[in-house]
């Protein structure tokens, strides 16, 4: 057995008002809390640091740029490492990156258990639109605010085992998965912040939603035969609602445990890494039933072009 006792540290809302120290306050109490589980690995959500600020519409870069992190870690987040060196607990969170060339990014680091980071995931799948939509019932700048992941889908060896990130929109692409996949990958770590309404689809209702994120999740982790630990930003932000349902799911596609608030809220369960090997080695032992030679259509056209009519 090669066990990881993950913590999947839910939270809940961020105010646009709430300070960056605040949030580093609740962090850290939720890793209390899983230290106290005995937990090796603590997984908080997509920009975990403040509110998910892409809903807000900015014209102005000063105003953007307050919302992202020059540096990791940072005055502001130099506790929560602190804390998880003394702990000797490895974590993942997200945050919004500036680069010191001025690049933005959606980003998401892993630490290993000295604090130190280890691996950095940007996000590849930015959802939304870069300009103020009226048709829409509230906004979704991540176009905006963002640039695409310009590391790809990489995987890392800590931990005792393969470890990759993804974040939120990721989650609903298999491709995500797969390259992964193909590195071996035996645990996956996604952070969301998803809107419990469709801003363009307002009937939706929030079952509808939380079973397409159950299903993404369920599916890459099954298809791939690997872990995935997936982790919200929940509750009502500014009177904009997102859901909750952070969860982890088993090699089989299971869920092992799932998140029944919308609050700050902590799940914690031993993940074998050994439970991928059935998988990996049978139905979906690639090496032996993958067929590339029918899957260039996946890297060389990005929308779908249906045959002429006849
Ligand atoms: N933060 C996200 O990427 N949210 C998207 C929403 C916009 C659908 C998601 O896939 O959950």
């Amino acid at each position: 057995m090669r066990v990881i006792n993950v913590a999947a540290a839910q939270l809940g809302p961020i105010q646009k008002a709430d300070s960056r120290q605040a949030v580093v306050k609740r962090m850290i109490a939720l890793m209390d809390e899983a230290r106290s589980k005995g937990a090796d690995l603590i997984v908080y959500p997509e920009l975990a640091l403040t509110t998910f600020f892409p809903r807000w519409y900015m014209e102005n870069q000063a105003e953007v740029d307050a919302w992202f992190e020059r540096e990791m870690p940072n005055a502001a987040t130099k506790p929560l490492f602190e804390r998880a060196a003394h702990h000797q607990i490895a974590m993942n969170f997200g945050y919004a990156e500036l680069t010191p060339d001025g690049h933005h990014f959606n980003t998401s680091i892993l630490t290993d258990k000295s604090g130190k980071i280890v691996g950095k995931y940007r996000k590849v799948h930015l959802p939304g639109h870069s300009e103020f939509d009226t048709e829409r019932a509230f906004q979704h700048l991540e176009k905006r605010y963002f640039e695409p992941g310009d590391l790809g889908f990489n995987v890392w060896r800590t931990l005792g085992g393969i470890i990759g990130m993804a974040i939120c929109n990721d989650r609903r692409w298999p491709e995500t998965y797969r390259v992964m996949g193909l590195q071996g990958v035996e645990m996956v770590l996604i952070g969301y912040n998803t809107p419990s309404a469709n801003p363009e689809k307002r009937v939706e209702a929030l079952e509808k939603r939380m079973f397409h994120n159950r299903l993404s999740l369920q599916a890459g982790a099954y298809q791939n035969s690997t872990w995935v630990v997936g982790v919200a930003k929940a509750g009502v932000e500014d009177g904009h609602p997102l859901f909750g349902g952070s969860l982890i799911v088993n090699p089989d596609g299971e869920i092992v445990v799932e998140a029944s608030t919308e609050a700050d809220e902590l799940l914690v369960h031993p993940c074998d890494l050994d439970a991928t090997r059935f998988g990996k080695n049978t139905i979906f032992n690639f090496a032996e039933h993958r067929r590339i030679e029918h899957y260039g259509l996946i890297s060389s056209r990005t929308g779908a072009v249906p045959p002429p009519e006849t």
